[in-house]
């Protein structure tokens, strides 16, 4: 059997997620790469320079319960196992309360709060049956900093942010490790669509996955890690 480790990325077809499928494949990890688009979710895999066998691409979209439920499934029946599971994909609905929908809401608490809770619901049991796991999240300093524009946005962080403090609870004595970033500007199309996006004071989203990195190499530490190019 391989001793290759395997890493479950979701939001995995551009940005921080595809940043972090590079740097896990370079560090020798299997991939398990979830977005809706499946030609750039190929697009990435390929670039990983992983063998065909070693890169499981998923399109799921983490509105449907069912694709989230059928992608876990996928995924632990052709690896066996996950080691890393990074929660990424997020979306962002900005605008003040009179102009944003319900329907926007909704879809903004589903992808970012709702998947991230049922892919962890999900993974988890194999890795407390081997003894082993870490659940990266990718969150936003958004998740302790209200403001104007920011009534969908910040309430799935937020809510992201205090399920997964309930969780670190839940598994402190555990060898289960959980450890969550809250980046500021990262350059990518999820900021870079923003109207009133600012040039000069974003990270890049290598310098995130390589944070990720850092804290797989720590074995999960620190459990919590501010990022920001204006901190
Ligand atoms: O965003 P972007 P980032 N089902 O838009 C996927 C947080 N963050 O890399 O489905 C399945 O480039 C989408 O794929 P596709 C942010 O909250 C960012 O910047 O093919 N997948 C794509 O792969 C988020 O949690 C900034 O469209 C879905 C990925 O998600 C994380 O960083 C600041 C999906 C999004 O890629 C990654 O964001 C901050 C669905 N329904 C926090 N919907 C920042 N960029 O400034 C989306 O504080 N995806």
């Amino acid at each position: 059997m391989s001793s290759q480790k395997v890493a479950f990325i979701s939001g995995a077809s551009r940005g921080i997620g595809a940043a972090i499928a590079l740097k896990l494949a370079a560090h020798g990890y299997k991939l398990a790469l979830l977005a809706r688009n499946g030609d750039d979710l190929q697009a990435v895999a390929a670039q990983t320079g992983l063998a065909p066998d070693e890169c499981l691409c998923l399109v799921a979209d983490l509105q449907v319960p069912t694709d989230i439920e059928q992608a876990v499934a996928q995924c632990l029946a052709y690896f066996g196992s996950v080691d890393v599971l990074i929660n990424n994909a997020g979306i962002g609905h900005f605008g003040q309360i009179q102009d944003l929908r319900l329907d926007q809401l909704q879809e903004q608490l589903q992808v970012n709060v709702v998947a991230s809770w049922m892919l962890i619901k999900g993974f988890l049991p194999q890795m407390v049956q081997l003894g082993n796991g870490l659940l990266i999240n990718i969150l936003s300093d958004a998740a302790r900093r209200p403001f104007a524009g920011g009534t969908a946005y910040c309430a799935s962080k937020f809510a992201q942010d205090g399920m997964l403090r309930s969780l670190q609870e839940e598994l402190k004595d555990s060898s289960i490790k959980i450890s969550n970033i809250y980046p500021g500007l990262v350059n990518t199309y999820f900021n870079n669509k923003m109207p009133q996006s600012n040039q000069s004071n974003k990270l890049e989203p290598e310098e995130v996955a390589a944070l990720v990195w850092e804290i797989i190499a720590a074995g999960g530490l620190p459990a919590e890690r501010f990022i920001s190019r204006t901190h």
